[in-house]
């Protein structure tokens, strides 16, 4: 764990006292007999694969619910950036949110784990993985921070991408500021490539691009295509450093409001969304792909994308002491 986790900590143990207590005052309504108007967080637009499976989430819920629970999803952060979403949570002021595991480290230091670069073999490996224990055994996690998990999204893999020259090798990175998202472990993982890693919200990222202030920053193909980043840094390299999931939340103080078979539905639908969301995910990789093919994106695959493992193995060993358990549970789901 690094430091700054460490130092976090102590923050998160004060807001989670503060969250129990509020949960004590004002929890225990009961979803039985009145309607429950909450807000659901997103930062992607309304045609992006979360936003579409926050909304059938949404729906779902109040049309089996009979009208019960009621989610209006705020898309394209307008309830905020998703690092100040979290905080907002935690006050109990946001419901629900969806936000990408990597911003989650800060609130639960042990969340850090899933930065570990170059964990997961591919898309099946991972999906093995948060589909059983260990994927289960995250989610309870997140009740340090005063929220409940309730289902996995997929975000396929973070790859890095550039103004100027094409990256083909970790020296290319050599000088270039590279964005990346606030509290994550992707800094040290651009560091080690030995790039310049500069933390900054999602929504500053193309102005910063175009104006230069970063030469770069990291991301899947549907965030690169439907934040047009694609339109002021043109070089695309797959490192595919990371497989980061994204995550549906629940406050604390919302889940105390609802009854325990209401519980179980919210829990069902939200599994059922995954499905949903992983279809449309699977379509937005193809689709945006061809998008940055169309507009003569320069896509670099990569002949030895060993030399960039090899960059991060230090920060993998450092980081795999603290994690023991979890990638123990990384490893069972390696094999089918
Ligand atoms: C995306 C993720 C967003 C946000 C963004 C970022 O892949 O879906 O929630 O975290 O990355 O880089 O800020």
């Amino acid at each position: 764990m690094r430091n700054a986790a460490l130092r976090r900590m102590g923050i998160t143990a004060a807001v989670t006292a503060l969250v129990a207590g509020l949960t004590a005052c004002g929890g225990g309504a009961g979803s039985e007999g009145g309607t429950l108007n909450w807000r659901l967080a997103e930062t992607h637009p309304s045609d992006y694969p979360t936003t579409q499976a926050d909304q059938w989430f949404a729906d779902q819920l109040r049309k089996r619910s009979d009208g019960r629970i009621n989610i209006e999803v705020y898309p394209d952060a307008q309830l905020g950036e998703e690092r100040d979403v979290l905080e907002q949570m935690q006050l109990g002021s946001i419901e629900l949110n969806r936000t990408n595991a990597n911003l989650v480290g800060e609130f639960v230091p042990s969340w850090e784990a899933f930065g570990i670069p170059y964990l997961f073999d591919d898309s099946e490996h991972f999906w093995r993985f948060l589909r059983g224990e260990g994927g289960q055994a995250k989610l309870d996690e997140l009740s340090e921070a005063g929220v409940v998990g309730l289902t996995y999204y997929d975000s396929g893999a973070r790859s890095v991408y550039t103004t100027g020259e094409p990256v083909e090798s970790p020296a290319d990175l050599a000088g270039r500021n590279i964005r990346v998202q606030p509290g994550s472990v992707t800094a040290d993982v651009i560091d080690a490539f030995g790039g310049s890693a500069t933390t900054m919200s999602f929504s500053e990222v193309y102005s910063s691009l175009e104006t230069g202030v970063i030469d770069g920053a990291e991301n899947n193909f549907p965030s690169y295509v439907s934040t047009r980043h694609y339109e002021v840094a043109g070089n695309y390299t797959l490192t595919e450093h990371q497989r980061v999931p994204e995550v549906l939340m629940i406050s604390q103080t919302a889940w105390d409001q609802l009854s325990e078979q209401d519980k179980e539905l919210v829990r069902t639908v939200a599994r059922e969304s995954t499905e949903k969301q992983r279809e449309l995910w699977a379509e937005e990789v193809e689709q945006s792909r061809q998008v940055l093919e169309d507009n003569g994106v320069t896509i670099t695959e990569l002949d030895d994308r060993g030399e960039f493992e090899r960059a991060v193995s230090a920060l993998r060993e450092a980081e795999a002491g603290a994690y023991a358990d979890f990638l123990e549970a990384v490893e069972a789901a390696r094999q089918p």
